[in-house]
């Protein structure tokens, strides 16, 4: 049974609210972190070795030691809770559920990276969610958690919620912030990396949603305590969204020492795979990772079991290897299509691109068209290398990672399932037909 450091009060009855999250031991780490110098909690975060969990899994601590500090230049926290990978809806599940511990979280966050005002930006369809943070923010306030002087500390703090209108691309750490300035979303080029010049052109941090309610474990029992959870990088726990073909959807938080075959067919977690089909392949981490066959998602190529965290998932690289990425875990069966699942996936990437870079804006658009012929029985073999080779001229020539992550679902999806591409191509008369992904597995 994994340790429970983020849901572990998950079920109590109202504990969406202040008093019964009070009540429970809430806002202990702030009163903690107030009496502490801030660069100490920075040196907790460091300790714990937490990754950030809306991706990319860069160290934590590392990132708040990047904030730039020029004299009396005020300072952000903006949290990243703009959740749109497609197979990703944990932090809704955090946020609709225990509210308190994000805003917890972001006051000891803010406390040590020295904002005095912070910001949630949340996706515009989660609308109700805004109104479950705003209450939250309110509650905290009228406490004396959040405002002028909290607590008596001499510290004050100010979160504010804005609202997304729907753009995936404003999940993109520099396109939020534009968005959140007002202005069309679109990326900027890093360097400079927004903790030197972000929000207004000030030193900010944006960390997702899980990130900054693990903070809330990682000062109440230290880092050490969190880096003692998991394994190798890969410390403390981490929150999981799974869907697709298995038994028991859901939110699970697991600690990263479980192999990927428990996940998937432990009755604790994902309970197997419906009507007893087999597993054909999985997206590990949202749908911007690689894709996995079976055989490669359960042992590495080394021949060992393959673990939930950073490192196993990642093992082999992009020839045998995925990522963890944000924990969106989907399950493919027998009878799923992988053409029909990549050309999905390519008119997500294609709409949502900002349109920016040509080879993203361009490329996307190919691949849409491309992947729909040989969806629909019209396609030839070259289109097969016609998109391989449109996917490798994205990869690294972005201004964003909007770019790779329409790129790696298509260069995956050929790399291991070449023949069903072929099957397309060879049948067409059998590609519009129901139950298509089983006929040619
Ligand atoms: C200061 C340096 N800061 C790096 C910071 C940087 C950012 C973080 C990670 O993309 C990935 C993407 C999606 N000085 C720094 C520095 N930083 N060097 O570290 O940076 P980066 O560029 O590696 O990642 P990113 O731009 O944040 C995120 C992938 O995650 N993804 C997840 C998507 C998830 C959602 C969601 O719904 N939550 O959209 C899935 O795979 O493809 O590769 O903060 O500033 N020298
Ligand atoms: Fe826009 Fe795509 Fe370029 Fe990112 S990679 S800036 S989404 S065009």
């Amino acid at each position: 049974m994994s340790k429970k450091l983020l849901l572990a009060k998950a079920q109590v009855p109202g504990i969406r609210h202040f008093d019964v999250y009070r009540r429970e031991g809430g806002y202990a780490s702030v009163e903690k972190a107030l009496k502490m110098k801030p660069e100490d909690i920075v040196e907790e975060v460091k300790k714990s070795g937490l990754r950030g969990r809306g991706g990319a899994g860069f160290p934590t601590g590392m990132k708040w030691s990047f904030i730039a500090k020029p004299e009396g230049v005020p300072r952000h926290l903006v949290v990243n809770a703009d959740e749109s990978e497609p197979g990703t809806f944990k932090d809704r599940y955090l946020m609709e559920f225990i509210p308190h511990i994000l805003i917890e979280g972001m006051i000891v966050s803010s406390f040590a990276l020295g904002s005095n005002v912070s910001y949630i930006y949340i996706r515009g369809e989660y609308a109700w969610i805004t109104n479950i943070l705003e209450t939250a923010i309110d509650e905290a306030k009228q406490n004396g958690w959040l405002g002028k002087n909290i607590q008596g500390s001499g510290y004050d703090c100010e979160i504010y919620v804005q609202r997304g209108a729907g753009a995936y691309i404003c999940g993109e750490e520099t396109a939020l912030i534009e968005s959140l300035e007002g202005k069309r979303g679109n990326p900027r080029i890093k360097p400079p990396f927004p903790a030197v010049k972000g929000l207004w052109e000030r030193p900010t941090v944006v960390n997702n949603v899980e990130t900054i309610a693990a903070v809330v474990p990682i000062i109440n029992e230290g880092g050490e305590a969190y880096a003692s959870i998991g394994v190798g990088r890969s410390t403390g726990t981490k929150l999981i969204s799974a869907c697709g073909n298995i038994n028991k959807p859901g939110i699970y938080e697991i600690d990263m020492t479980i192999s990927v075959e428990e996940f998937i067919y432990s009755d604790e977690y994902c309970g197997g795979i419906p009507n007893g089909k087999r597993l054909k392949a999985c997206i590990p981490g949202g749908s911007s990772v690689p894709i996995l066959p079976a055989n490669l998602l359960l042992t590495t190529a080394k021949g060992e079991k393959r673990l939930m965290n950073y490192e196993s998932l990642s093992d082999g690289g992009f020839a045998t290897g995925s990522m963890l990425g944000s924990g969106g875990f989907i399950v493919l069966d027998e009878d799923q299509c992988i053409v029909k699942n990549t050309y999905t996936l390519a008119r997500f990437y294609r709409h949502e691109s900002c349109g920016q870079c040509s080879p993203c804006r361009e490329g996307t658009g190919w691949m849409e068209k491309i992947l729909k012929k040989i969806d629909t029985g019209k396609g030839e073999m070259k289109d097969i290398d016609l998109l391989w080779d449109i996917q490798r001229k994205i990869e690294g020539n972005t201004i964003c990672p909007l770019g790779d992550a329409a790129a790696w679902p298509v260069a995956a999806a050929i790399r291991h399932f070449r023949d069903e591409f072929e099957w397309h191509v060879l049948n067409p008369e059998l590609c519009l037909t129901e139950n298509y992904g089983l006929r040619h597995y």
